[in-house]
This record gives C-alpha cells, structure tokens and sequence, in this order.
C-alpha cells in the first residue's frame, strides 16, 4: 500500500464528518461509459444534440433513444467494490453518529443499489421522467412503451436530469455546499471536475480547510491543488482506503 493510501485511509479513520462527491468514473467499472474520457459519450456524441432543452426540444426521439439506450444498459449493470465500499462506509460511520453525505453527480442508481442512503443527486435520476407541461414525475425502470412518453395530461415527458444551462434540483447544491463546509475528509472519487457547479465544491471545501482527497487514474484541474492525489481506479482505491 502505497504512502498516499496510508496518508489517506488515516484521515479518513480520524475524521467524524466525510463528505463525497463521485462522477461517471465510480460507475465505469460497472461497465457504464463516462462522458468525457476514453470513449466517452461526448467523443462521439454532440452535447448541445443531447444534453441540453434545445437538443431536447429539436429532436425529441433522439434523445430519447439516447437515453433509453443508457437507461437498459444501466439497469443491466451491477454496482462495483467502489460503490459498496462507499456504502459499507456510511453504514459503519451510522453506528459512531459520524455524519456522511454522498453527493454524486451520476444520474444511475448503483449508489443506492449498494445500499448507499444519504445521497444528493446534484444532476437527477435517469429513471424519473418529468412532463414538460405540468411536471408530473414518474419513476419508471422498464423499458418506455413510447418515445417520447406522454404524460396523462397529454404532455411530453422528458428524462429527469439536468442538461447544461439548467438549474439543479432545488436545494441539492445549497445541502452539498453545507455538508462540505462542515466535512473534515471531502472524498472526490471519478470525476473530471469539469462542469459546474459540482466541480466548486473541491475549492469549498480546501477553503474550509477539508482534507481532499481525489481519486481518479487520470489528474484533474485540481489534483495539484488537492491534499492527497492518488491516481487509480474507485473500484481498486476505495476498497482500500474504507
Ligand atoms: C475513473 C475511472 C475509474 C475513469 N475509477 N475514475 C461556471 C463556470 C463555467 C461554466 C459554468 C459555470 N456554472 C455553470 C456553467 C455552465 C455549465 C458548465 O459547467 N459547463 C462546463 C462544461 C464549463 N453548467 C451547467 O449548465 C449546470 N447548471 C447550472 O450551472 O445552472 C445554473 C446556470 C445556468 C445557466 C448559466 C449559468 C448558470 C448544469 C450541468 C449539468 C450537467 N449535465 C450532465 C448530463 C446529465 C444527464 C445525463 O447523464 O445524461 O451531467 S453533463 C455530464 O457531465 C453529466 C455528468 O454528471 C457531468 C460530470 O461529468 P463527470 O461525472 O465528471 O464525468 P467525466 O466523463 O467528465 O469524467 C469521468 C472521470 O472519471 C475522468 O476524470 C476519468 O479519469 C475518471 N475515471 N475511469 C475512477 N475506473
Ligand atoms: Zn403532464
């Protein structure tokens, strides 16, 4: 076990307030792509196509293909030893009053399929579709009969997540923000650190004089600016470090 693991697995043991904040990368060794690395969907896909309420609104259908595609291949999938190891750590922390707050920006459902309970989904929930006109929402994991779906008011359903440009579920952000503030170990675990406003977190919580400790194969904007960088992969490094 290298130095670093050691470093970070002791911060993580003294600390009585974690928070974590996870990306696409926590979920690639479930077999599900990222969006922004080897493969990922905004290398062969256009974003503003898919990604955004104008995508949205030009072309439904696809998008909706787009998303029913992600969503069987999501169901299909199980979580990995880095989602279990994050919810074995809720678990044992529960049993010390310790408080434990899972942000994640992944629109899967592999964080709660492990067991993980106090999680902020900062970009929604694939599984949630939402009516454009009156915003009736409905929890659907099987396959859609239609696409797009129709609400019973007649309206169009859309995925429920957040595409670039618009604003987060409200509260997530402000509820992420307090958790952070008050973590003495902010965990970052499989994210590029790219889009906003969950990437402002990392600096919140260095303001707030967290230890940070980022894991991810690859560096970051932040793994310089970071307390412990270990480069590996969530379902290797987290086991390790819990
Ligand atoms: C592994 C691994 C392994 C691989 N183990 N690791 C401030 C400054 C600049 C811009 C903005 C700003 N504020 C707002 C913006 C605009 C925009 C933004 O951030 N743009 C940037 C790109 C510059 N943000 C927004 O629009 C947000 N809304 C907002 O701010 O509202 C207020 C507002 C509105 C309008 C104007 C101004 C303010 C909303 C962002 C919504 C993001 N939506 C998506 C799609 C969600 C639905 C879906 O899934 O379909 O969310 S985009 C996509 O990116 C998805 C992800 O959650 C998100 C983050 O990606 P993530 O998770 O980091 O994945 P990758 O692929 O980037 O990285 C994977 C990482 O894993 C890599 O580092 C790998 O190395 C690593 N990895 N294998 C561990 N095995
Ligand atoms: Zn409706």
């Amino acid at each position: 076990m290298s130095l670093n693991v050691e470093a970070a697995r002791a911060a993580i043991g003294r600390a009585n307030r974690i928070a974590v904040l996870t990306g696409a990368g926590v979920s690639a060794e479930s077999g599900i792509p990222t969006f922004r690395t080897n493969g990922g969907f905004w290398q062969t896909h256009r974003f503003e196509d898919l990604a955004t309420p104008e995508g949205f609104a030009r072309n439904p259908a696809r998008v909706w293909e787009w998303y029913e595609e992600r969503r069987r291949g999501i169901a299909a999938a199980e979580p990995n030893p880095g989602h279990f190891a994050l919810a074995q750590l809720e678990a044992q922390l529960e049993t010390t009053k310790s408080e434990f707050t899972l942000i994640t920006q992944n629109v899967d459902n592999l964080h709660q399929r492990a067991g993980s309970k106090n999680i902020l989904r900062l970009h929604g929930d694939i599984f949630i579709t939402r009516c454009m006109c009156c915003s009736h929402e409905r929890l659907e994991t099987s396959p859609l009969k239609e696409l797009p779906p129709k609400c019973h008011c007649g309206g169009t359903m859309r995925p429920g997540v957040v595409w670039f440009g618009e604003m987060l579920p409200e509260g997530t952000i402000e509820r992420a923000g307090a958790a952070v503030c008050q973590s003495d170990v902010f965990l970052v675990a499989g994210t590029s650190a790219q889009v906003y406003p969950a990437a402002g977190l990392i600096p919140l919580a260095l303001q707030n004089g967290a230890t940070v400790i980022e894991v991810n194969p690859e560096a970051t904007d932040f793994s310089d600016a970071v307390t412990i960088a270990l480069r590996g992969t969530s379902a290797d490094l987290l086991p390790q470090l819990l």
